[in-house]
């Protein structure tokens, strides 16, 4: 039993995920979002989507060994959620910035022109995906995301934890409308979390992110 257990692990295939290091202090957010928000959101939310995410990897290779079908099909809920929540929230964290260290402002060049040429402008962008985050019922996430079918951008959102890959289109900026990201600043007004998180927006990230996707 051990031996069996032993060979299975060194000749393991799962590639184990890890928390990345968040690219600024937990207080660096603040006023916007506070110290104890933002180490709850990233060492405990985030953390446990990546140790379930790893636990549900591993318990697929076991099942696909054991060429067990029917469970490996029952898991699947379990890696979209976590694996959704660690790919969501390993964007979010490099789309924002400290307004020392460049957050906030607004996009230029390409992503400018994209923006206006799908909206019009800046400022009617920020609507539409604000307007867009507020519909959200229950958790989720609403994207600026790059379509490929139409060479252009788009507002769309997802439930829970699922990633805007599930749309058919490429994440560039994400907010989460989970109320872990935004209750302990704001409490229950999700208006006022949606009207301060631009301040601390990294349109730099954002911008490399639309020129990966659309070239
Ligand atoms: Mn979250």
């Amino acid at each position: 039993m051990l031996g069996t257990i032993a060979r299975r692990s060194l000749s393991s295939k799962t590639v184990l995920h890890e928390l990345p290091k968040l690219p600024y202090a937990y207080d660096a957010l603040e006023p916007v979002l506070s110290r104890e928000l933002m180490e709850l959101h990233h060492s405990k939310h985030h953390a446990a989507y990546v140790t379930n995410l790893n636990a549900a990897l591993q318990k697929q290779e076991e099942l696909e060994e054991a060429g067990d079908v029917a469970a490996m099909v029952a898991l699947q809920p379990a890696i979209k959620f976590n694996g959704g929540g660690h790919v969501n929230h390993s964007i979010f964290w490099t789309n924002l910035a400290p307004a020392k260290q460049g957050g906030g402002g607004q996009p230029s060049g390409a992503l400018s022109q994209a923006i206006d040429k799908r909206w019009g402008s800046f400022d009617a962008f920020k609507t539409d995906m604000t307007n867009k985050a507020m519909a959200i019922q229950g958790s989720g996430w609403a994207w600026l995301s790059y379509d490929p079918s139409t060479k252009g951008l788009t507002v769309v959102t997802c439930a829970n934890q699922d990633p805007c890959s599930t749309t058919g289109t490429v994440p560039l900026l994400g907010i989460d409308m989970w109320e872990h990201a935004f209750y302990l600043s704001y409490r229950n007004v999700k208006a006022n979390y949606l009207k301060e998180i631009w301040s601390i927006v990294n349109w730099k990230n954002v911008e490399e992110r639309f020129a990966d996707a659309s070239k």
